[in-house]
């Protein structure tokens, strides 16, 4: 038995007990009032999902296991994995086990690749990895664990194996499709020795003669590996999962949510945004011409790519460590002084334009001019950077809930009729 399995396989009766015992002594409590506009709202701030790996707090930002993101952006992916799952740091030796186990795994088998050869040469990058991780659902463990009748209470183990040989993989897979999507050549082969981020890194292929690009990389992952549950891509990932279709089924699906520009493609977005600025306005614009620029793209009925989020009310944390991230290695590149000058002065235009709740930059705001300065050019591949880190996350989200043996989803949905009856005895309309 693994180290990973072995610490799971300990703990796991203890958060059974913890879930049981609070089901009975608590599972009839009401905790929490729904409004009407939140059920039309996207189900904004309902406390309707159990997440354990992380929470974002809207004054603060991520915390991953109650561990402000700040603390651990010095951590590896392998690490922030152990911890998203266990909801403990690993020791050295528990780190390293899982290093070797995500690099043995890390070979994509030739009939994935075919099936993305297969695909019309302007394919989204991001279509790409869901199909190729879909297409490896027909190895997964879990589902041949099922159908051979495991009992309910050992199947995580089985969602375990899958998410490590899809995590093992989904490195060499993202890196391989760069690489066939944009530059006509082979996939190359991992590395058994390097670190998941290291061999991420080396597969891209590019150029990287100060090792800053890797270590871009191994921050990129951490900080992009878990958004609490809520999200697009995580919870429609518990969704899926929640139905016990195995972890290939629910990462692809998950992915797809990514796809969308008002979740993981706003970094894409961003890039887009920034870049045409600076054809526009040339480089080193004034101030007052940046102002100028943001507010004819906000009367445009555009929103600013990178500004605003659903929880979060203050600058996203992820956003101030590649900051200074860029001030540490002192980056000179005309687009990260364009987001310099945008912080300074968009949180501004958009408290005065009076709509975004959250004036302040999120993750994306920054992420992409980073991988392009590093030589990443390809904007259309950022969202693949950001889904495979997340794929950490979902996948411990998900091994947490087959754990606890959480059920199938099921929300209730009503129609507006049904609204209309339920608020028909509020004799006073909001004004
Ligand atoms: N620029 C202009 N207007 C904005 C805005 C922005 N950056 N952010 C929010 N608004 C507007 C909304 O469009 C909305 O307008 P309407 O009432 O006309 O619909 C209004 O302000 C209220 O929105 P909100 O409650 O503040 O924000 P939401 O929770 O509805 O949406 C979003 C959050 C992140 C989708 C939103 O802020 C946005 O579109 N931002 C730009 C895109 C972006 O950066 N997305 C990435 C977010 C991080 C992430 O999930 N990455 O995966």
């Amino acid at each position: 038995m693994h180290p990973l399995l072995q610490r799971l396989t300990e703990l796991a009766p203890e958060w059974q007990h913890r879930l049981r015992t609070f089901l009975s002594q608590y599972g009839g409590t009401a905790v929490a009032e729904i409004r009407a506009e939140q059920i039309i709202g996207g189900m904004r701030g309902v406390p309707a999902l159990l997440c354990e790996t992380s929470v974002v707090l809207p004054n603060e930002g991520l915390r991953i296991r109650n561990i402000p993101i700040a603390e651990l952006a010095d951590r590896t992916p392998e690490e922030i994995f152990w911890l998203l799952c266990t909801g403990e740091l690993p020791t050295a030796d528990q780190t390293a086990s899982l290093r070797q186990i995500l690099a043995e795994r890390a070979t994509v088998p030739d009939y994935v690749w075919n099936v993305l050869r297969a695909l019309p040469s302007d394919s989204h990058p991001m279509a790409m990895l869901s199909l190729g991780v879909l297409a490896m659902e027909r190895e997964s463990t879990f589902r041949q664990a099922f159908q051979q009748g495991v009992p309910r209470s050992e199947l995580w183990k089985f969602w375990l194996d899958d998410c490590l040989t899809l995590l093992g993989r989904l490195t060499t897979l993202a890196a391989g499709i760069y690489r066939l999507r944009f530059h006509r050549s082979e996939p190359l082969l991992p590395n058994p020795e390097l670190d998941w981020a290291s061999n991420y890194a080396t597969l891209l292929g590019l150029p990287d003669p100060t090792g800053q690009f890797r270590d871009l990389i191994r921050l990129y992952l951490v900080l992009h590996s878990d958004h609490e549950g809520g999200n697009v891509s995580a919870m429609t990932g518990y969704t899926v999962a929640s139905a016990l279709s195995d972890p290939f089924y629910a990462i692809s699906a998950g992915l797809n949510g990514l796809a969308g520009p008002l979740h993981g493609l706003a970094n894409q977005e961003c890039l887009r945004f920034l870049l045409q600025m600076i054809d526009t306005l040339g480089t080193n614009p004034s101030d007052e011409a940046v102002e100028q620029y943001v507010w004819s793209w906000l009367q445009g009925g555009h929103v600013i790519p990178g500004y605003g989020h659903a929880v979060l009310r203050v600058p996203d944390p992820r956003f101030t460590l590649f900051r200074q991230f860029a001030q540490r290695y002192n980056l000179q590149h005309e687009l990260i002084a364009l987001v310099e000058q945008l912080y300074r002065i968009v949180p501004q235009v958009l408290q005065r334009h009076g709509k975004a709740k959250n004036p302040w930059p999120n993750v994306d705001a920054i992420s992409g001019s980073l991988l392009y300065a590093y030589g990443m050019r390809e904007s259309e591949f950022y969202t693949v950077m950001f889904g495979v880190s997340r794929a950490l996350g979902i996948c411990a989200q998900t091994l947490t809930h087959r754990i606890l043996g959480t059920p199938i989803m099921r929300p209730k949905s009503v129609t507006l009729q049904e609204l209309e009856q339920m608020t028909a005895h509020s004799l006073v309309p909001r004004q």
